[in-house]
């Protein structure tokens, strides 16, 4: 058995659990919040989440692309999600990588202004904005929606789509009131028709729930 370490509120945690969900790999999932204490960098050598243990074996796996190799290896072969063909499946890894290191990566910077009430750093908000459009515009450029992001099979870069990329939309839309991801509307019949799927309905209600509880409790404070 698998346990999912993390929470809902991570959109890298949501990934993994819908790639776990989607690919129809038993799991449980245990809290863990991300943290510098020695105990959860026993697990977690960053300190980040989402992480995963097998109940057989020792040891810990972070990274969630690396999750989410090893769910493709060990999962139903008959429930493919990474092509077969080695330039196709380079093809979804890119594009996950663009979504990681291109969309969710530079606005990182900003999250605490939008989530934790911090000051927002004007150059901060000027970089992020537009290395995210930068990224945006690349993907664009790249996604196929035939009618998946890689093409006519469901693949994990289409799990990372639905769950990496809101995190830029929900970030930068409450610090500059613009949400980058605004202006395609390609995009958005692509996440109806992901959201017609029971997974991802199930994971994005339960981030939703997780934020509007950190939303309120943040208030309170
Ligand atoms: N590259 C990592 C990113 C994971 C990540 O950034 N997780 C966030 C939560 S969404 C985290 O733990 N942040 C805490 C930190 O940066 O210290 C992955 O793909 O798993």
């Amino acid at each position: 058995m698998i346990t999912l370490y993390g929470f809902p509120l991570s959109n890298y945690y949501n990934k993994v659990k819908l790639s776990l969900l989607e690919k129809g790999v038993p799991f449980v999932e245990e809290l863990a919040r991300p943290s510098q204490d020695a105990a959860l960098l026993e697990k977690s050598p960053t300190g980040k989440i989402p992480f995963i243990k097998r109940s057989d074996a020792e040891g810990y796996l972070i990274e969630s692309q690396a999750i989410v190799e090893y769910i493709e290896a060990i999962g139903p072969k008959e429930n493919r999600l990474l092509p077969e063909d080695p330039w196709e499946a380079a093809q979804c890894r890119s594009i996950m990588f663009l979504i990681d290191f291109s969309i969710d990566s530079p606005c990182r910077p900003v999250l605490p202004a939008a989530l934790l009430g911090q000051k927002a750093v004007p150059e901060q908000v000027a970089s992020a904005e537009q290395s995210v459009a930068r990224g945006v515009s690349g993907l664009r450029r790249l996604a196929k929606f035939k009618p998946y992001i890689a093409g006519s099979e469901l693949t994990y870069a289409d799990l990372a789509a639905i769950t990496v990329m809101p995190v830029a939309s929900v970030v930068l839309k409450m610090i500059t009131g613009k949400d980058p991801l605004e202006d395609w509307p390609e995009l958005h019949s692509y996440f109806a028709l992901l959201r017609q799927r029971p997974h991802v309905q199930r994971v994005e209600a339960e981030a939703t729930q997780a934020l509007q509880a950190f939303l309120a409790m943040q208030k309170k404070q």
